[in-house]
């Protein structure tokens, strides 16, 4: 008889009863039995790599493709790949392994050293992808402050996209300084007084900016105060002047900056790869390529109406705790809006971040 007809011509409750339940007890002592065999293999695993290892701690100083690194160890660069087990984590991870990351290198077998372990991140600079996954794109890990880095010109300063970073910063918890470079292309008089009024806004809302220009040599000392002794990561659009601003305080760097003549408005994206970089005066710097613009995750949207730049010193006044400030009453942050002591384009950028998530 087939299969088929077989099945037709039961009853349900017999059909039913006809699954084998597998015995419970059997089960739970399996289970116990895988538990204990993963773990007797993670200590055999460990000892095995103990034995035949030397590791020595390091950080990723540039990813050139998929398993191909380079890991400072001391001031020391050296090759590496990652090691076999890391690499099946790859395959489902994008944000296995970034830019700053502090790892444990094998070097017992020269010149073919491995990545053996990453270690947890005390910070990350990241981007979110569009549509609907939002994949993680980390820009930088381990750093203390981001150095967003604009142009006053060529290309056009985005204050939108300054307040993108400076909420990302704020729910990361890293430090943010402005840098508005190529103002040796602005114009006294009206634009200065633009540029002038533009930065009053960051600066009463509590951050730094630095005004800078590798052309007249402006704001560089106070640049170089700001980066003494920390690991910042350069990040804005492409043309803003990133390797420029890094080759003017170590020249010999020498790292790759556009031709002026190569000049358009969306940047020549000169940096194609992020590195990490010990600074002579102390800290580490981390160029990146320029970017268009950064998404935050989705997840932040509540947290947007609370950390947006300069918020903090209205938001806390308004009737509801969670106020969004679009339609509440009793809304300090509107009630600004309409003293005219936050500026409309300041409060349209929030909307404008907040209808994006
Ligand atoms: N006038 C003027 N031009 C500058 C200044 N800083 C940089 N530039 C020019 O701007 C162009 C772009 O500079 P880069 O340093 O390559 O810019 P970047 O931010 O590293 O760009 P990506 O690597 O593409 O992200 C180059 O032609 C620089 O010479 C400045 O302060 N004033
Ligand atoms: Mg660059
Ligand atoms: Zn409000």
């Amino acid at each position: 008889m087939k299969q088929r007809d077989k099945k037709k011509g039961q009853p349900k409750a017999e059909r039913l009863s006809a699954i084998k339940l597998p015995d419970l007890d059997v089960l739970d002592e399996t289970r116990e039995q895988a538990a204990f065999k993963a773990l007797r293999s993670a200590h055999k695993q460990h000892d095995l790599y103990k034995e035949g290892t030397q590791l020595v701690r390091g950080r990723i100083a540039e990813i050139k493709s998929n398993y191909n690194y380079v890991v400072e160890v001391g001031g020391v660069y050296h090759r590496a790949s990652l090691s076999g087990r890391l690499k099946q984590f790859s395959y489902s991870s994008q944000a296995l392994s970034a830019v700053g990351d502090v790892v444990e290198l094998d070097i017992s077998n020269f010149p073919d050293y491995r990545i053996e372990n990453i270690l947890p991140r005390k910070t990350t600079l990241s981007r979110y992808a569009g549509g609907s996954f939002q994949k993680e794109i980390i820009l930088a890990a381990n750093i203390e402050q981001v150095i967003i880095t604009s142009s006053w010109k060529m290309p056009l300063v985005k204050f939108g996209l300054i307040d993108r970073y400076l909420c990302i910063t704020a729910l990361e918890g890293l430090k943010a300084v402005i840098v508005i470079n190529k103002v040796d292309l602005c114009e006294d008089g009206e634009e200065r007084d633009e540029l002038a009024e533009r930065v009053a806004y960051y600066e009463d809302a509590g951050y730094s900016v630095i005004l800078s220009s590798v052309v007249s040599g402006a704001g560089m000392s106070a640049l170089k105060d700001t980066l003494q002794n920390k690991d910042s990561v350069f990040s804005g659009q492409s043309g803003t002047g990133k390797s420029s601003l890094i080759n003017w305080l170590e020249p010999h760097l020498n790292l790759p900056t556009a031709e002026v003549s190569d000049y358009n408005e969306k940047g020549k994206h000169t940096t194609t790869q992020s590195i990490l970089i010990p600074w002579s005066f102390g800290g580490h710097l981390l160029d990146t390529p320029g970017i268009k613009t950064v998404n935050l995750h989705r997840d932040a949207k509540p947290e947007i109406s609370r950390i947006f730049p300069g918020f903090d010193r209205w938001a806390p006044n308004c009737k509801f705790r969670d106020c969004s400030h679009t339609h509440e009453a009793s809304c300090a942050v509107q009630e600004a809006l309409e003293k005219d002591m936050l500026p409309v384009e300041r409060y349209e950028s929030y909307l404008r971040i907040r209808d994006s998530l």
